[in-house]
């Protein structure tokens, strides 16, 4: 049955919006109508779809409110796409404030729409240990339909840490392999600067504090001392300023570079022999599966979801977080040998075949859907 489903999301740069994207457009491409309900076009709706539509949701800033009443608007733009376009499903990714405004916005629609929540990380690994939004976090968890996470990390740790009497399910992330996958990319080494000899380590994230970006360094600081190698540093954050002094006092300045925010990842990974992902918080770790969908074989750390895709000594390894020696050796002795580099790679590409196919992932979600929609 094609259903008319609402998505809202944080529409910038970031996996939770990735992914809530990707998921509309497969539905879309499989004949559901797809509603996104965001503040701007999601970054990744980068497609024209007859069955995708975006509502805007725009907030007054009348001189009285302290602060914008984003979530009001929200819930009340939710309300009205509801109503109008006859919503089956209003499916939101983030707890906060997203399930608590789908809730409020089902209350003033008046309908019986479902509210299926996503939970995707920092929502409940940050926000849920905030005791200012601990209670609205446990009521956006416990008044949804259906709740799942990203991970049986995630879903352990929201147990702990929200204790809400709501069952979570466990539906992991996924990508686009159509788009995820090695193409010749050859002209980027060269256009920077990289030299046949070299090796290419890669780190993608937002530069934020949980990122450990400055360990990333770190590492390649020593592995670069016995690998001819540059570092790509992808995406930008508060932490970017304080990397460049690290980069400039470690006199590694010539072989990392700072690339900034990027689009079309697949053209990096592929020109990538290793990813490093040594974050001390991660529900999933979105890019590890990017770049392993590339051939790029991911080192990470052993925190949160990341041990549900790294596979130590398969697709990459798991060390722990901080142990910059363990985590240097391992790299060093990757990037050394050629023939288990092969290994690794081909590994790393058949992981999102194995584990996480984007039509076995947006068949779960579909066979969610229409579980709730057969409830009365
Ligand atoms: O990693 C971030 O800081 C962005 C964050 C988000 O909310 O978009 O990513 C979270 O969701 C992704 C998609 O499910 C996961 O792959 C990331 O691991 C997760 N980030 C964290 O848990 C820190």
């Amino acid at each position: 049955m094609s259903l008319k489903i609402g998505i809202t999301c944080y529409p910038t740069v970031g996996g939770s919006g990735v992914i809530a994207t990707e998921l509309g457009k497969l539905l879309a491409e499989k004949g559901h109508k797809i509603h996104f309900i965001t503040s701007n076009i999601p970054f990744r709706l980068d497609v024209l779809h007859p069955n995708i539509f975006f509502h805007q949701v725009s907030v007054n800033q009348y001189s009285v409110f302290q602060y914008p009443p984003y979530d009001i608007a929200l819930a009340s733009k939710m309300a009205e796409v509801i109503k109008r376009e006859k919503l089956d499903i209003l499916h939101v990714h983030y707890a906060i404030p997203h399930a608590v405004c789908a809730i409020l916005a089902k209350q003033m629609a008046g309908t019986d729409v479902k509210i299926v929540t996503t939970l995707h990380g920092t929502d409940i690994t940050v926000l849920g240990y905030d005791p200012t939004l601990a209670e609205a976090i446990k009521f956006g968890i416990e008044k949804s339909d259906v709740v799942t996470a990203v991970s049986n990390a995630l879903k352990l740790e929201t147990n702990e840490v929200v204790s809400a009497d709501k069952e979570i399910s466990v539906i992991h992330n996924f990508i686009d392999e159509r788009v995820y996958k090695r193409v010749d990319a050859s002209h980027l080494r060269t256009a920077y600067g990289i030299s046949l000899e070299e090796k290419v380590v890669i780190h993608v994230s937002n530069f934020r504090k949980v990122k450990r970006v400055r360990d990333v360094v770190a590492a390649f600081a020593k592995i670069s001392r016995q690998v001819p190698a540059k570092l790509l540093l992808v995406g930008d954050g508060p932490e970017k300023t304080g990397l460049c002094k690290l980069v400039k006092e470690l006199n590694i300045e010539n072989q990392v570079l700072f690339l900034g925010r990027q689009d079309h990842l697949e053209n990096l990974y592929s020109i990538s022999d290793l990813m490093l992902l040594l974050s001390e918080k991660e529900s999933f770790g979105l890019v590890a599966l990017e770049a392993m969908s590339c051939g790029v074989p991911c080192i990470g750390t052993r925190v949160g979801g990341i041990p549900e895709v790294i596979e130590d000594g398969f697709n990459g390894y798991l060390c722990e977080l901080g142990d910059l020696k363990g985590i240097s050796e391992k790299a060093i002795a990757l990037l050394q040998d050629d023939e288990m580099l092969t290994r690794f790679s081909v590994n790393a590409s058949l992981t999102p075949k194995h584990r996480f196919r984007s039509d076995v992932i947006v068949g779960e979600y579909e066979n969610l859907y229409q579980s709730l929609m057969s409830r009365i």
